[in-house]
């Protein structure tokens, strides 16, 4: 099975940058995958990016998720807003959109709001997908409930075992199947040393403890999937990963990779 690269959703004008789907796209057991629908209300702190101008209206422009962190401040994933995703360089929002507040993209529930600026984490390794995340700065504030608290490192939160909850309006089967309404995966942080045997640095990519957690099911079939990107996975009410690459969908032995969101803080922290 070959890597299957962590990329937005690409439909529409970004299609001939970044391929839909490739024949090493799995078919998984069935976000996210295996999951379930949910309401925005039980996690008002995801909201889907959108930028109808690069990928059309018809699932309100959605090709990535996001998760607020503070009123006026979103996390997404770096190869989120890529100037290949986004046709134009960070710097540059063009008509990227925070939608919040929406269960179901094909309705006009909720807000979207505009995007002031982006901010990349410059430590991203494109190559490697090692600090996967950006920071959107939204031009209004969200509602205090809807912003979720990001865990520090040594947070009980990242303990391998912990139950995570992925959210996402991305593949819902692995076959190109793009979720209209919100859906969440069930998943256990997995043991960095499980996370290293799945990606070792063969084709499949390689798993960087200090910047990557890694999340799925023994038996497989519940994972994040293309679409998700830049999505939240939550543990203990905190949140602890973005979304950001692996091989297949919710394939047995090879699970979901996230940014550590721990990195995030820490990285932030330091002044950018
Ligand atoms: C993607 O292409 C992608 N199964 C996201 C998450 C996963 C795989 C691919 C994890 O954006």
């Amino acid at each position: 099975m070959r890597r299957h690269l962590a990329r937005a959703l690409a439909v529409g004008a970004a299609a001939a940058l970044i391929p839909l789907s490739s024949p090493a796209h799995a078919t998984a057991g069935s976000v996210v995958v295996g999951g379930f629908p949910v309401d925005i209300s039980q996690s008002p702190w995801t909201v889907a990016l959108s930028s109808r101008d690069r990928f059309g209206g018809t699932r309100a422009g959605q090709f990535c998720g996001g998760v607020a962190v503070d009123r006026t401040t979103v996390l997404t994933a770096a190869h989120c807003v890529s100037a290949a995703v986004l046709g134009a360089p960070p710097g540059q929002p063009g008509d990227l959109k925070v939608i919040t507040g929406r269960t179901d993209l094909l309705s006009a529930q909720g807000q979207e709001i505009p995007v002031t600026a982006t901010w990349v984490n410059p430590g991203y390794n494109t190559q490697t997908n090692a600090g996967d995340f950006a920071v959107l700065t939204l031009a209004s504030p969200l509602p205090a409930s809807s912003v979720i608290r990001m865990a520090a490192a040594g947070d009980a939160a990242y303990a391998p075992g912990t139950a995570a909850t992925v959210y996402g309006w991305g593949d819902a089967t692995g076959d190109a199947d793009y979720a209209h309404s919100l859906r969440a995966a069930r998943l256990q942080v997995l043991p960095d040393a499980e996370c290293e045997r799945a990606y070792p640095g063969d084709e499949n990519g390689k798993y960087a403890a200090a910047s990557m957690l890694c999340a799925g099911v023994p038996q497989g079939g519940r994972d994040a999937c293309q679409g998700d990107s830049g999505g939240p996975l939550v543990a203990q009410g905190r949140l602890i990963g973005l979304v950001s690459w692996g091989s297949g969908c919710g394939e047995p032995g090879n699970p979901g990779v996230y940014a550590r969101v721990s990195e995030v803080v820490r990285t932030l922290a330091g002044g950018r």
